[in-house]
């Protein structure tokens, strides 16, 4: 088992990895900008590491000073956490060369999922159902508008080289085609350094259901169900809950695994998470995230299992302790992202918070690194809390997330509470009818 593990992330996560940590008896190693000098993470973990100035690409994307704090601390791991170097394959390979275990799958892996046309088309292989489309990138517009003629209008143009909806264009007609691929191309070029783009039928109205994946060093790899994903602004996800309330449990069954053929085709090793477009009690493969997401705790809640400690044992070379039959669904559960963000304009809210007082009672969880006097930074995201409720219906779910949310004072920035409160009272909400385009059909068109 690993002595110290450095961190390499800030915030909420950082501080989630450390409690695993702590209950394992591991040392830990926080690194930190000089913007989060006074943070949390910095304060409960035994040693911390200052990286560089406040800037991401100046402190929290450095591979070499990440190294190097984990050289002179002498530590034998690295939790990448989400977002940052979480999924960059450069990073988990230097890991492997400088003999610093990298906590997450290997870099081939790493890599073959980041080419979102690639990992398609190794799912394709693996017998896991995905949208007809292009089987490579599309070199130009003539080539789009042949194969969507064969596809069949609406076609959604994607970027290879990433997701999160960056370099995706929606094209219903021919005349569409061209000025659609080059805007496609051009934005794709510009946030991933590759414009390569690929094309596939575009469903009008899915839900976003996901997979949690769990695998040891071994080949074992099992399931924790799914989580429902689908309301989100701009590809950012403002609330989920396991289990989702579209999937009977035939349907649950195979989507869930189906998602363990794909992973086990690949040879997925530690914690991932398999997304699907969900229409018409059909799924379709649409990515693999090979990092813990955000949303771990409402699989947690449901499951029981601390995904986080799962993945430092896999990391380990511990052999999984669960088998598939050991996974149940154990209620609801519903995680709200708490932003410092004006609710309605969402524009972040830096600041200082002058009053934080978490919601307690039973069945509410807070993960977060903000306290009374923390200073939101203007740096880096707007998340300041998840707060993750459970209880045995989806109801009495809505119904504790709702009180939770309003007994959680937060003082001196404006937050997306209010917003939250809304969907919770949406009556499409409550009755489980979600697709992707839910929150823009209730909030305001601008
Ligand atoms: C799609 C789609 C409909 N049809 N692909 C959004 C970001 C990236 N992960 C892929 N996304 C989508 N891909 C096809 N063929 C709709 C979306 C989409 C979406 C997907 C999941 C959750 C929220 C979304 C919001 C807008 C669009």
């Amino acid at each position: 088992m690993f002595r110290k593990i450095l961190i390499a992330n800030r915030g909420e996560i950082a501080l989630r990895v450390i409690w695993a940590c702590k209950e394992l008896g591991i040392k830990t190693v926080a690194v930190h900008s000089e913007a989060d000098s006074d943070s949390l993470h910095v304060r409960f973990a035994d040693e911390s590491v200052c990286i560089g100035p406040s800037p991401s690409h100046q402190s929290y994307l450095k591979i070499p000073s990440i190294i190097a704090a984990a050289e002179i601390s002498n530590a034998d791991a690295i939790h990448p956490g989400y977002g940052f170097l979480s999924e960059n394959p450069e990073f988990a390979e230097v890991c492997r060369v400088c003999n610093i275990t990298f906590i997450g799958p290997p870099p081939e892996i790493i890599s073959l999922m980041g080419n979102k046309s690639k990992a398609k088309n190794v799912m394709k292989e693996a017998g896991v159902p995905v949208l007809p489309g292009s089987s490579d990138p599309v070199n130009d517009y003539e080539e789009a508008l042949s194969l969507a003629k064969e596809i069949g209008f609406p076609v959604i143009l994607k970027a290879a080289a990433g997701g999160g909806g960056k370099g995706m264009r929606v094209v219903y007609s021919e005349k569409e085609m061209e000025q659609a691929f080059k805007m496609a191309k051009s934005e794709a070029g510009a946030s991933f350094s590759d414009d390569s783009i690929y094309i596939e039928k575009y469903l009008e109205n899915p839900r976003h259901i996901e997979v949690q994946i769990l695998g040891d060093k071994f080949g074992n790899i099992i399931h924790l169900n799914e989580r429902e994903c689908s309301i989100q602004r701009r590809h950012q996800k403002l609330l989920e809950e396991a289990p989702s309330s579209a999937l009977t449990p035939l349907l649950r069954k195979e989507i869930c695994e189906t998602a363990v053929k794909g992973a086990k085709y690949v040879g997925y090793q530690n914690a991932g998470t398999m997304e699907f477009l969900y229409e018409k009690n059909k799924f379709y493969f649409m990515e693999m995230n090979t990092r813990i997401q955000v949303e771990h705790p409402v699989t947690e809640n449901i499951t029981g299992i601390d995904l986080i400690k799962a993945q430092i044992l896999s990391a380990a070379n511990e052999k999984m302790i669960y088998n598939q039959d050991d996974i149940k669904i154990i209620g609801h559960s519903i995680e709200c992202r708490i932003n410092a963000e004006d609710p309605y304009r969402f524009i972040p809210c830096p600041g200082k918070i002058s009053t934080f007082h978490i919601a307690g009672g039973p069945g509410v969880r807070v993960d977060t690194a903000a306290y009374s006097g923390y200073v939101v930074s203007p740096y880096y995201d707007s998340l300041i809390a998840k707060l993750i409720v459970r209880a045995h219906t989806r109801q009495d779910c809505i119904s504790r997330m709702k009180r939770a949310l309003e007994s959680f004072i937060i003082e001196g920035v404006k937050t997306n509470i209010p917003l939250h409160l809304k969907i919770l009272e949406t009556k499409n909400f409550k009755e489980g009818k979600l697709t992707t385009k839910f929150l823009e059909e209730i909030l305001p068109q601008k």
